[in-house]
């Protein structure tokens, strides 16, 4: 979703600044005028290594101004907004600052007449960098772990109709994408499979359709809610035209049907704008008598009909 360059490491990016420079000699044959213009050909080059990197990371970086509702909170939940913006923050104070010690050297090394003068100060410039950097070395670490979490972020179009499926951990929401559309989920025998949302497509003979597996929920408030399950509820809030929720009535979930209408009880509650289809699943194994309907999402039995029923009701 968002392409994020690696972010190095401080020690990393000191080596790579440093190197860069390292590598820089002015020939003059005069030895002061040598070794002076080199030191201030050097230090501009670790600035201006260190000021394009850094800034480099700080544009990658959704502005958080412009983002839509759904993605702001969803880095809030992965990443974390405050967290992000600070860290984002103390890296551009420290492109800044190293900006201001190049600057504040370059005129005293041109004034400088000795060289072991210019030399003692082009280490002190090398050293307050490096210290620099070092600062804010906790920063990069967890911009680069942002990074990892961004790009997994699921590339919603705005443009298109949404079908959300929720529903208890286990009942078979990803299986059920996988059969319907171009989606795939992992699906596995163990509760919490899915920790992220993930889109698939679908399309009938006019429109193109996408389809939001989310993370199992289970039946409580959204503050006791853990990370994976509260994207679940994102989806619902923001993304959702229609929902199928989704129940397992063979419990092979793991969770009673007791749990599971209790939690549909509640989803339905704080969701009630949107239309919503209340699907049992698992048929091959199990059908109760109840008037929802019956689909397997492993065999394909009753998907047809459903996604006709639930592309009609997004249509009207
Ligand atoms: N017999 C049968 N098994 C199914 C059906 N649908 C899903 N399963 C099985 O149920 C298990 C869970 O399926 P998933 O699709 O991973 O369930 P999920 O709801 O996405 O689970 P989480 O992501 O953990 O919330 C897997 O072993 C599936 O093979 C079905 O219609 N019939
Ligand atoms: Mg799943």
């Amino acid at each position: 979703m968002y392409n994020i360059p690696t972010v190095l490491t401080a020690d990393e990016l000191i080596d790579k600044a440093f190197k860069r420079a390292s590598k820089i000699t002015q020939e003059d044959r005069n030895k002061l005028k040598r070794i002076k213009n080199t030191s201030l050909s050097r230090i501009n080059s670790i600035s201006n290594t260190l000021n394009s990197t850094l800034g480099k990371y700080i544009k990658s970086f959704p502005s958080l101004e412009m983002i839509p509702t759904f993605y702001y909170e969803l880095i809030d939940i992965l990443v974390g907004i405050d967290k992000l913006k600070r860290s984002l923050g103390a890296i551009d104070w420290c492109r800044k600052t190293i900006g201001k010690v190049e600057k504040g050297s370059v005129r005293k090394i041109k004034r400088m007449k000795s060289m072991d003068e210019i030399l003692a100060e082009r280490r002190k410039v090398y050293g307050r960098v490096s210290s620099l950097i070092k600062q804010v070395s906790s920063d990069l670490l967890f911009l680069n772990d942002a990074r990892w979490k961004l790009r997994k972020m699921p590339s919603i179009d705005a443009n298109l109709k949404t079908i959300v499926i929720a529903g208890s951990p286990n009942v078979g929401k990803s299986q059920l994408v996988k059969q319907i559309s171009s989606g795939k989920p992992k699906v596995a025998v163990y509760p919490f499979t899915t920790q992220n949302i993930s889109i698939g497509h679908l399309e009938d003979r006019y429109q193109k359709y996408q389809i939001v597996d989310t993370p199992g929920l289970l039946d409580r408030e959204f503050s006791e809610r853990n990370p994976i399950e509260k994207q679940a509820v994102l989806a619902l809030r923001h993304l959702a035209d229609v929902v199928i929720f989704l129940i397992d009535p063979t419990e092979t979930c793991g969770y009673e049907m007791k749990m599971q209408l209790s939690l549909l009880r509640n989803i339905k509650k704080i969701f009630d704008n949107v239309p919503m289809i209340e699907v049992e699943n698992k048929a091959d194994l199990r059908k109760t008598r109840s008037r929802r309907q019956k689909i397997s999402a492993l065999t394909g039995e009753g998907t047809d009909v459903l996604v006709k029923k639930v592309l009609e009701l997004m249509q009207s």
